[in-house]
């Protein structure tokens, strides 16, 4: 199965966070085939003032069941730190599925495509970068749907070297 991830970071060493999260992802079995470039981007839907965000989205294959796929990326974030005060509280690393080739999903813990994907700059613009030709599951092309958000919540971005 090939799918895409989507990795934030918005407390502590946001970079370190990214690096050490697709570290632990390519130990366990999430092998990572392509990485957009750091994107740094303001808070969206948060309840309160926070850091900006550090966002990214990988390519990645893996023989893990989706289920099994959202329970590694919780392990992950759990490792890494990861406290849950309230709803889009500050998060050391948050790791979320936003589209899996082929598959949908769809129960009370999981929901493949993400249902937010293409209202997020933070997802919609990394995601653009590596897959440019993909469709979104709404039928429109990602150029498309970039060009629609515009680049308001992007602040900056750069190229990372994850060997
Ligand atoms: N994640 C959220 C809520 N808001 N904003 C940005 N810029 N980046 C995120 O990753 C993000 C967010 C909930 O997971
Ligand atoms: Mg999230
Ligand atoms: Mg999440």
């Amino acid at each position: 199965m090939r799918g895409y991830l989507s990795l934030g970071s918005n407390l502590g060493d946001r970079e370190a966070y990214l690096d050490q999260a697709m570290n632990a992802l390519g130990a366990c079995g999430v092998h990572i085939i392509k990485t957009s470039s750091v994107y740094e981007t303001k808070p969206c839907d948060v309840p309160d003032r926070q850091e900006n965000y550090y966002n990214l989205v990988v390519y990645v294959e893996t023989e893990l069941y989706p289920a099994d796929l959202l329970a590694l990326c919780q392990v992950i974030e759990k490792d890494l730190g990861r406290q849950r005060p309230y709803v889009h509280s500050p998060r050391t690393i948050d790791i979320d599925i936003v589209y899996l080739e082929g598959i949908t999903v769809s129960t009370d813990t999981l929901s493949v495509p993400h249902p937010a994907l293409e209202e997020r700059s933070f997802v919609v613009y990394p995601l653009c970068e590596i897959a440019p030709d993909i469709v979104l599951p709404s039928g429109r092309p990602i150029i498309e749907v970039k060009n629609t958000l515009g680049d308001d919540d992007i602040v900056r971005m750069w190229k990372i070297d994850h060997g």
